[in-house]
């Protein structure tokens, strides 16, 4: 990837964790990443969403910290390359919530 990944600053914080609070994702405790649980009706919904998911986050080079157990996903987001969040967990978990949808 070209150029310097930026950690999120306090402005952008400010502005976006209430966004993403409201759909959902939570802050780590002791960590700078976001979290969410995602419940399907069964398998094959979740593992359609995983599917999603995959082949955008690769496009993105952008990979998740994921969890499955049958129709529950646990989804963990940050980057590494910045030790923190920055602007591409934000870009993929809204990918994230409207891939969930389809
Ligand atoms: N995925 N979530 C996430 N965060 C990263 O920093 C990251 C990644 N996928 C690939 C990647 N970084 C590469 O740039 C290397 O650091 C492996």
């Amino acid at each position: 990837m070209a150029g310097q990944i930026q950690n999120l600053n306090e402005e952008e914080r400010a502005h976006l964790l209430p966004l993403l609070h409201s759909a959902q994702w939570v802050e780590v405790v002791g960590r700078d990443a976001i979290y969410k649980e995602f419940v399907f009706k069964d398998f094959n919904q979740a593992f359609g969403f995983m599917s999603r998911v995959a082949l955008q986050a690769e496009k993105m080079d952008h990979h998740p910290e994921w969890f499955n157990v049958y129709n529950k996903v646990q989804i963990t987001l940050s980057t590494h390359d910045c030790g923190g969040l920055s602007q591409r967990d934000i870009t993929l978990a809204t990918f994230i919530d409207q891939a969930s949808l389809m």
